[in-house]
């Protein structure tokens, strides 16, 4: 299909703090590179981002800091936007989602769903903070880890082991706001069915799109489709997000899922009252560029969710990006493994293209790839510094001394095959950026141009103006020689501007200065010409394109990266400390005192659980088959909450065998165990030595 326009959109990245190269690699880079080709290309194009401002991962932030959801989301919008800015990701708007044109978009897109009966209501138990007056996300939840013991476990994952988990299956769960205990309430939610748009999802992508899109993303929807879709609930209790629309719904705000992607639309709107143009005309091309942790989202359930809207144009494309790993080890915001955006600007200032650069070449297109230093240092090293601008600054230097400062004439009649092979090479290289990147394959786009570089270098090398010159006092005519080599080695350095500047935008800009030409020049149908500079016409000194970087500039990013880790490692702990002071704290005060004789009225006896079953109607409730050596017990205990009973079978316990029996649930409870409680809350066996013998006493 033939496009008239085109929209692109990069990923809303959450406000609850600055982005790191990760994001930068994963999507707004190679959206931006896109874009900036695209435009060269003098098409109707507009690219649309902005801060995702709602859901859980803010409010928890704000909780952290002890400030409000708005100064979160205030404070890390404007680092964020600065960092793109620096960082020349050229965004056509960054708007936010806590603007008003937003809100009232969402709202319509959620109240013509709701007028049409698209959303199924449905009422589910959930765990409300009774102190809080709350209910909680999955993320507000903490309790212990049932894989690891971690004791602060979240209710939807374990960061300690990476399980995925849901808030049922914690052991102890409590909330993260109060700290306190949690009981369950209904609540009424209104669901997507995403269920029913499973067929016509399975036509328009696995009929549809199996060539067009990258394989990562293909599998990704593939086994999404294959395991059945399910109606997905689109709104949630809490009081920070977009309002639900409805009469009756305090308290409700839309998914941040929901709301997020529509965000792209709401912000086109803010850019131009020509916005539907590029939303609901048929001819336009809708690419998303995102992350590989956001594709279920904006391949399934947001063109469901604008299938069912109607009227809306739907992704051409969503070339997802994998992840960057930092030196080997997996990006982590909360152990601080990660290079921000914002320091690296202010550590080393002017050299956003190197990043820039390094980024593209190792992006993470088809696995995920590591950013290392070294790497870092090396592509500048031998890459940018040694080939590109290398070939740029002798060609420059070469022609002030050999050519008066002027561009020479191409004089034909001593044309050779190296000259008509380089034409050649520039010509290539344009189709091969272009066909590269509209493919979406930036790397190897990014390649072809260095390549070239590396061809020019040769060529001159060959070459060498700078021999032929001491033959110019015998023979004056080999001047023309010289002035065809730096004819073209200039010409070819105004195609390397054209070509990079998609990729190294400030570079381009630059060599525009040294060679006296508008920006207007790097018009993507200028490239491949070999008269884009006028012969005559002076130009001035090279200037530095980039500068070598140093071993110890890279010593001291790493470490960085290391003390960052320790220092949030330290910080955690206190955190951790903190928290079991507030426990301590909670320490029942002493009991008055008692005789050694009161004392020596409790029987305690050491004894094994024999067996363990759940009491019926008794969420608390075990009762346990102990043996006491001299006897078996039946012994009901309340810590069916902590454990399940296939796992205490063989623990060994401490009973109190004289306690007056007592009916619980109809059973007949002759004795107690002794439990204590650890820092989570968890209660765990006050077991006798291992040697101590069934009914043995204790004492
Ligand atoms: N804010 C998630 C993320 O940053 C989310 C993207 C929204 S795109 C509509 O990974
Ligand atoms: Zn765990």
């Amino acid at each position: 299909m033939d496009y008239n326009r085109l929209l692109v959109t990069a990923a809303l990245p959450y406000a609850n703090g600055p982005v790191h190269i990760g994001h930068l690699a994963g999507c707004f880079l190679p959206a931006d590179i896109y874009v900036r080709y695209q435009r060269a290309q003098k098409r109707d194009i507009k690219f649309v981002c902005g801060s995702d401002e709602h859901g859980v991962p803010i409010t928890i932030r704000a909780m952290k800091e002890g400030v409000t959801p708005q100064q979160v989301v205030d404070k890390y919008h404007a680092i964020i936007k600065d960092s793109f800015e620096q960082m020349g990701i050229s965004f056509d708007i960054y708007s936010r989602t806590s603007n008003p044109t937003h809100h009232e978009t969402s709202q319509a897109f959620f109240k013509k769903l709701y007028d049409e009966g698209v959303f199924e209501e449905k009422e589910s138990e959930q765990y409300y903070d009774e102190e809080a007056k709350t209910f909680l996300a999955d993320r507000y939840i903490v309790g212990t880890c049932p894989v690891c013991s971690n004791p602060n476990a979240y209710g939807d994952q374990c960061e300690k082991c990476g399980s995925t988990l849901s808030p049922e299956q914690l052991i102890n769960p409590r909330s993260a706001l109060s700290n306190g205990a949690l009981v369950k309430r209904p609540t009424k939610h209104w669901y997507f069915p995403l269920n029913k748009y499973e067929e016509w999802l399975k036509q328009w992508i696995v009929e549809g799109k199996k060539d067009e899109w990258k394989s990562n993303v293909y599998g990704q929807c593939k086994s999404w489709l294959d395991n059945g879709l399910h109606p997905r609930a689109m709104t949630r209790d809490s009081n920070w997000g977009v309002p639900v629309p409805l009469p009756g719904a305090e308290g409700k705000v839309l998914y941040v899922w929901f709301d997020a992607p529509i965000g792209y639309i709401s912000a086109t709107k803010e850019l131009t009252p020509m916005w539907s143009d590029y939303w609901q005309k048929e001819d336009t091309k809708l690419v998303h560029f995102i992350g590989k942790d956001n594709i279920v989202f904006h391949c399934i359930i947001f063109p469901a969710m604008l299938k069912a809207h109607g009227g809306y144009v739907l992704p051409d494309n969503v070339p997802a990006n994998e992840f960057l790993n930092i030196e080997g080890d997996k990006v982590s915001t909360s152990r601080n493994w990660a290079v921000w955006v914002h320091e690296y600007i202010k550590d080393f200032p002017e050299q956003q293209d190197v990043l820039r650069y390094v980024l593209c070449a190792n992006a993470p297109e088809t696995k995920d790839n590591d950013f290392t230093w070294k790497d870092f240092q090396d592509r500048t090293n031998s890459e940018l510094v040694s080939i590109f601008g290398n070939f740029i600054n002798r060609a420059f230097v070469l022609m002030h001394k050999l050519c008066n400062g002027k561009v020479p004439k191409l004089h034909q009649d001593v044309m050779d095959d190296a000259d008509r092979a380089l034409i050649n090479e520039i010509q290539n290289a344009k189709a091969n950026v272009e066909a590269n990147i509209e493919n979406y394959k930036f790397r190897d786009a990014l390649f072809e141009v260095i390549d070239l570089a590396r061809k020019g270098n040769k060529y001159m090398q060959d070459k060498e103006p700078w021999i032929v010159a001491k033959t110019l006092a015998e023979n004056p005519d080999n001047q023309k020689l010289i002035d065809n080599c730096l004819h073209l080695c200039l010409q070819l350095t105004a195609n390397l501007a054209i070509l990079a500047n998609p990729f190294l935008p400030f570079t381009a800009k630059k060599m525009c200065g040294m060679m006296k030409v508008v920006d207007r020049m790097l018009e993507w149908e200028n490239a491949g010409k070999i008269n884009l500079l006028n012969v005559g016409y002076p130009l001035r000194a090279p200037e530095l394109l980039f500068r070598k970087i140093e071993d110890e500039e890279i010593k001291a990013q790493v470490e960085k990266l290391h003390a960052n880790l320790v220092k949030s490692q330290a910080e955690q702990k206190v955190e951790q400390k903190e928290t079991t002071a507030e426990t301590t704290s909670n320490i029942p005060e002493q009991k008055p005192e008692i005789t050694i004789d009161d004392f020596a009225k409790i029987d305690l006896r050491a004894g094994t659980i024999l067996s363990a079953e759940k009491v019926e109607k008794a969420d608390k409730l075990l009762k346990l088959e102990i043996d006491l050596g001299f006897e078996k017990r039946t012994v009901v205990s309340g810590i069916a909450e902590h454990y399940k009973p296939e796992d205490i079978v063989g623990k060994r316990v401490t009973v109190v065998a004289n306690l007056a029996p007592r009916k619980m649930r109809g059973i007949e409870s002759k004795g107690m165990i002794l439990m204590a409680q650890n820092d989570a809350g968890k209660l765990i066996f006050v077991a006798p030595l291992d040697e101590a013998l069934n009914g043995s006493e204790v004492r």
